[in-house]
């Protein structure tokens, strides 16, 4: 059993903003619109989330149903409360905040809403209790109560929406959730032909012997035109609304966008530019990226989400 934060009052009305306690709730399809005048609408959800502490966790559009106070008082009684809580101790998220693998499984994790400790790393001082973990040492590494230690970070994704997935991340509205993980696959793949593998040498391409940044943003950006004509069809890269892949691709694309802004900015992807911009713009994403100080044994636990 896990504790999981939950909006209060259960699954929003289609056509209806629920602003729960979560820093991971999206804008529904027919609100949400592209370029300029989406991130006009995705302003607007600080000020819902602010009035939900005001309200207490009530729609914020529509009041919430008469009898909302009682369910919840009677699914606290069944030990089916909004905040199911364990006794145990907390699964240990080991995390470091710019990398883009450690970045998607908090992102999962804060959509989820269920907790964790988070233990901030530093690479270049990893903490024992990490290699004790997962002697590979990279992260993001999740330790769960009864010492399951889970290394991948897809993996890490898939444990938190398979425990608890409010907005449906694990079921897109078009495609499946094997079609997903097969691009993220082709995002994450080291090997020539993966998006990664060029990401690696057109960012960093010091690091590797007679490796010439130039092709490697070609190949690169071949993948990223396919995402832009997904977003062609549909607002997110499977349909309406955001989705696993989204989130397990765009840290990714950020990485690729920020190595050279200007020429990204130049490239003619309105729709993966824009796409990009609404998810690290968002709340969720701001929330994901907070800074902690670099955990140490013995330190007051940080709880994430
Ligand atoms: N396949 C792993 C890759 C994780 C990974 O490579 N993380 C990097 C940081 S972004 C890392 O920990 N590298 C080890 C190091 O730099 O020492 C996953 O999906 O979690």
């Amino acid at each position: 059993m896990f504790r999981v934060r939950r909006p209060r009052l259960g699954r929003p009305r289609a056509g209806t903003w629920r602003a729960g306690p979560l820093p991971c709730l999206w804008l529904p399809a027919h609100r949400r619109r592209t370029g300029l005048r989406a991130l006009r609408g995705w302003r607007e959800l600080p000020a819902l989330l602010r009035l939900d502490r005001r309200t207490q966790g009530r729609t914020a559009r529509t009041p919430p149903p008469a009898s909302a106070g009682r369910r919840t008082e009677a699914r606290r009684r069944q030990g089916r409360t909004p905040q199911a809580v364990s006794d145990g101790a907390l699964p240990l998220l080991y995390s470091f905040r710019r990398c883009p693998y450690a970045m998607r499984a908090r992102l999962a994790i804060a959509a989820s809403g269920v907790q964790v400790e988070l233990r901030e790393v530093v690479l270049r001082d990893k903490p024992p209790e990490l290699i004790a973990a997962s002697p590979k040492a990279t992260v993001p590494v999740l330790v769960l109560p009864d010492g399951k230690v889970i290394e991948q970070s897809i993996d890490i994704m898939l444990w938190a929406l398979r425990l608890h997935d409010p907005q449906a991340w694990l079921n897109p509205p078009s495609g499946r959730l094997d079609e997903m993980l097969a691009l993220i696959a082709r995002n994450d793949s080291n090997r020539e032909g993966g998006f990664k593998y060029h990401l690696d040498r057109y960012k960093y391409p010091n690091r590797y012997p007679a490796a010439d940044a130039a092709p490697h943003r070609s190949a690169g950006s071949a993948f990223l035109m396919e995402l832009e004509h997904r977003l062609e069809a549909t607002a997110w890269l499977f349909g309406n609304r955001p989705a696993l892949a989204d989130m397990a691709i765009a840290p990714f694309v950020r990485q690729f966008a920020a190595t050279d802004p200007d020429w990204f900015a130049g490239q003619p992807w309105l729709r993966l530019q824009a796409w990009l911009n609404t998810i690290t713009t968002s709340p969720c994403f701001n929330h994901v990226m907070g800074k902690y100080p670099q955990w140490r044994a013995g330190a007051q636990p940080t709880l994430f989400p």
